[in-house]
């Protein structure tokens, strides 16, 4: 029974982690910011709309965006700050509604007829005024906004979020669904990833309204009976799938049908790296990392088999994950054919201790003891109490530092042993002003804000 009322609700934060990081550095308000990594093969996790407008984009690798946007400050991202917001977001949504299957850290679904909210209260102008003060309570906790749609059920909301982002409601009317979706691009459907999206261009297929002019027989020949009705019903606006608070814990995959039987090995690897790059994406925006890879194949004879690999550690770092899939995939045989591929990874574990190492690179254990609540900063001295420099502890930019003369601020840039600052940090309102310092200045530490523990 399709639902009556636009009950599942969507929220999902704008250019979250570039937003945070301008929240808490005045200086950079306004301007173009770009997260991602530093190194000299760093990619770009995101970008602020100032950014955005140069065509810079996630995923893509940082040296291409600072040539597109030169004027970009390009940060390091600060994990703990983002894992912080985001308890608060999703706290904020759980006052919703007990459902709330949280996505990634800035994304997740309500489903609010699971609340007591008042049924009757759940229409179009219901659901509207509980978006407004969803909106209103986000921006005055946490100091961002985030764009929430609304609609009869996930596929709805989430395509609605979308619609009116940056900082924008949609709800969408039930009996509206068909003619919001119709002229959207088949790839705003889920499973519908490019090698699919070729495929339907190849029969002139490229909006959704193109889409529904296919028979399902014709999808189910092409895609395999799963996804070829999956794809028929979505594009009529038919999806049932139910919020579902634990699925988030679980596993993170992707999954691929091919219009044809499949020989090609090293195409075959392609295709896996390619949906391991959005699955790594995944753990790192929920902030976790994986111990378990499993590829999934489906032969031309629709056996399908698993295999799976686990890791000694948990990771999210894509080359490990690319390597054990390959592996995996290298020892099935798919010479008669293979029809579908996914890869998935599980097995989770919190990101924290891996990204404090990770930032802090192998300094010693932090001279000062951890606030065991978690919610001060810890800081980590720059040198070793007898004044030997610790070599392996970066000063990326974008990081928190205190210096006992200067105050607070965090690593504007550093090189040729120096390092400049600029002194502001999180709470402040106006920008601050910049001074450099050598960088084995031991009045200098790394503030290190420690992740509440999980
Ligand atoms: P998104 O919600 O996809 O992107 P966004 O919040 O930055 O921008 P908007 O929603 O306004 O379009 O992802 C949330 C965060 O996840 C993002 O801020 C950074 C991280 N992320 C990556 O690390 N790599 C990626 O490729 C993407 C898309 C996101
Ligand atoms: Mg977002």
């Amino acid at each position: 029974m399709p639902r009556q009322q636009p009950s599942v609700l969507h929220l999902d934060m704008d250019a979250f982690f570039a937003a945070v990081e301008q929240r808490d550095k005045p200086s950079l308000r306004g301007r173009p910011v770009i997260v991602g990594g530093t190194g000299p093969r760093g990619v770009v996790s995101t970008a602020s709309y100032e950014a955005r407008v140069f065509g810079v984009r996630s995923a893509m690798a940082v040296w291409q965006a600072r040539r597109l946007c030169p004027k970009a400050a390009v940060l390091t991202p600060r994990f703990a700050a983002y894992q912080a917001v985001s308890a608060v977001v999703m706290a904020t949504l759980a006052e919703l509604s007990p459902l709330v299957e949280p996505m990634s850290l800035d994304e997740a679904f309500v489903d609010l007829a699971a609340g007591d909210s008042d049924p009757a209260g759940l229409d179009v102008a219901g659901v509207t005024a509980l978006g407004e003060e969803l909106r209103a309570r986000v921006r005055s906790r946490t100091g961002l906004t985030c764009s929430v749609g609304a609609g009869t059920s996930k596929l709805m909301a989430k395509i609605a979020s979308d619609l009116h982002k940056p900082d924008g409601l949609l709800v969408v009317a039930p009996g509206e669904e068909q003619a919001l979706l119709d002229p959207l691009p088949v790839t705003r459907l889920w499973g519908v990833g490019p090698v699919t999206a070729r495929a339907l261009a190849s029969r002139g297929v490229r909006s959704v309204a193109d889409l529904r002019g296919l028979a399902e027989d014709e999808l189910v020949r092409d895609l395999g009976a799963a996804a070829g009705r999956a794809l028929f019903r979505l594009a009529r606006a038919q999806d049932d799938r139910a919020v579902d608070a634990e699925r988030a814990s679980k596993s993170i995959g992707a999954e691929e049908t091919f219009p044809t039987d499949v020989t090609d090995r090293s195409w075959l690897g392609a295709q896996v790296e390619r949906m391991l790059v959005g699955v790594t994406r995944r753990l790192v925006e929920a902030g976790i990392a994986a111990r378990t890879v499993t590829v999934k194949v489906r032969r031309h004879d629709f056996d399908t088999l698993t295999r799976s690999h686990t890791l000694p550690a948990a990771t999210d770092d894509a080359a490990t994950l690319r390597r054990a899939a390959r592996t995996l995939l290298g020892a099935v045989d798919v010479s008669d054919g293979v029809r579908l591929v996914g890869v998935s990874v599980s097995g989770f574990e919190a990101w924290s201790q891996q990204r404090l190492e990770w930032e802090a690179g192998d300094a010693p254990e932090p001279a000062e003891p951890r606030d065991p609540a978690g919610s001060a900063p810890a800081t980590l001295p720059l040198r070793r109490p007898g004044g030997a420099a610790v070599p392996a502890l970066r000063l990326l930019p974008g990081l928190d530092v205190a210096h006992e003369v200067h105050g607070r601020g965090w690593v504007q840039g550093a090189g040729h042993g120096r390092v400049t600052l600029r002194l502001e940090a999180p709470g402040d309102d106006l920008p601050g002003r910049v001074v450099t310092v050598a960088s084995d200045d031991p009045r200098l530490t790394l503030a290190l804000a420690t992740p509440k523990p999980s």
